[in-house]
């Protein structure tokens, strides 16, 4: 099926619709729909294809346009915060802002995340320190971060992963009495909160995604959010290569710009941001039915106190109660066409160049080497209906009482 074929007809995904895809999409026509991980969520198509229309007809496609501005008024809104610059994928988000901030030598960073994380950092010649996490919150551990901290240290980089806040309060308090500057990657994070405030507006600055797989989806994008004005000027001004004006370039800029399309893409699905939420606690919900009390299965839970846009379904397998491992479990899914994922798998210290630049990194790690030997992420979002996650959970269950026989 052809990308305009899926985008035609002027409704949101709806999960019959979807799983009707993925079945045209496997080779084999007699077998189970293909469910995976990271579908994305798409708001009304038809609004959707007006807009990119709209575009088209004013021949406006890039270099803060029309739609971006919208964009990032609507975010900034939204978030509660005064500044809000789109970029084209987080990634390059992180690296401009740790430029603007002047980061250098050495920064503080969790090990268990996505490696972008990381690469932003090292890309630039900062040496990531990779920190341990707090086994229940997955999130850094503060009490780890500050004996982590040396003479060469310039920041931290703390991540907002599945969506739930870090212990902002203890990093904020730590960072201050060391003169430390503290960004969040806050990719996995749009629409929760942390002590009833949107995410967005702590530290010195958060940087969100909005690739393919987030919660909300400008195709491939970001946003650098902060309240400092100062630093945002200097992060528009990095974004697009330096300029300050017709033929003035006032500082070292790289090409970070959002496109127009993508964001017609996230005004859309900003518009649709309520149906992705419900849609994703639906599903927390029928997977904790299905899956809840199994002694060798733990879901990941969300705050009922906080707001979450409960993006990840996330389980964690006790391999001693389970008598299977982690790896069978995903062979299984994926041997019945569920692509399960092992996020953060195997950490980022264990993959290059940290691997060879930091052999031992891991002895410093070991909550975060045992929750990556733990963790599936499995499939949700808008497009999944209640019968797949019957299916899903009927393939754990099948495999962990086989295992158990
Ligand atoms: N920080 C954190 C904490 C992050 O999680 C990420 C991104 C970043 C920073 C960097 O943000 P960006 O620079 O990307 O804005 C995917 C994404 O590429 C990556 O953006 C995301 N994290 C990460 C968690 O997932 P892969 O290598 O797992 O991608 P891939 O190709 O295996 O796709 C993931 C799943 O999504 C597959 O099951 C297929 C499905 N998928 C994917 C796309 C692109 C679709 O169904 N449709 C699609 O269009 O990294």
């Amino acid at each position: 099926m052809t990308i305009p074929e899926l985008l035609s007809g002027n409704t949101m995904d709806s999960p019959e619709r979807t799983t009707t895809q993925a079945r045209q999409l496997s080779a084999d026509p007699n077998a189970d729909p293909i469910l995976v991980v990271g579908r994305p969520n798409i708001g009304d198509r038809q609004r959707f294809l007006d807009r990119v229309e709209d575009i088209l007809s004013r021949r406006w496609l890039s270099n803060d346009g029309k739609y971006v501005q919208e964009f990032e008024r609507r975010v900034a809104k939204f978030l509660g915060v005064d500044h809000c610059i789109a970029v084209c994928n987080a990634t390059v988000g992180l690296q401009i802002t740790i430029r603007a901030m002047g980061l250098c030598d050495e920064v503080i960073v969790p090990s268990f995340t996505f490696v972008a994380t990381a690469h932003a950092l090292r890309w630039q010649q900062i040496r990531p320190v990779f920190c341990d996490i707090d086994p229940t919150t997955h999130n850094i551990d503060p009490s780890r971060v500050e004996k982590l901290i040396t003479s060469r240290t310039t920041g931290i980089l703390a991540v907002d992963l599945w969506g739930r806040a870090c212990d902002i309060e203890s990093l904020e308090r730590i960072a201050r009495s060391h003169h430390l500057q503290l960004i969040y990657d806050a990719s996995h994070a749009f629409g929760c909160t942390y002590r009833g405030k949107r995410i967005g507006g702590f530290g010195h600055a958060e940087i969100f995604s909005f690739h393919a797989t987030k919660f909300i989806n400008t195709l491939e994008g970001g946003v650098i959010t902060t309240n400092n004005a100062l630093l945002a000027a200097t992060i528009r001004q990095m974004r697009n290569f330096g300029f300050t004006d017709y033929d003035q370039v006032d500082c070292l800029g790289i090409n970070g710009k959002m496109n127009e399309i993508s964001a017609a893409m996230g005004l859309t699905n900003l518009d649709a941001i309520d149906v992705f939420v419900a849609a994703n606690r639906r599903n927390y919900e029928a997977y904790r039915e299905e899956l809840g009390g199994h002694p060798a299965l733990e879901l990941l839970a969300y705050n009922d106190q906080e707001e979450s846009n409960y993006q990840y379904i996330v389980v964690a397998v006790d391999e001693e109660k389970a008598q299977v491992s982690r790896d069978d479990i995903v062979k299984q899914l994926h041997d019945h066409n569920i692509i399960a994922r092992r996020y953060f798998y195997p950490g980022c210290h264990r993959l290059e160049p940290y691997r060879t630049e930091q052999p031992k990194a891991g002895l410093l790690l070991p909550e975060t080497e045992k929750l990556a030997a733990r963790l599936i992420c499995l499939p949700t979002g808008s497009t999944i209906a209640r019968v797949d996650i019957k299916r899903v959970c009927e393939v754990i269950r099948t495999t962990l009482a086989r295992a158990a026989s």
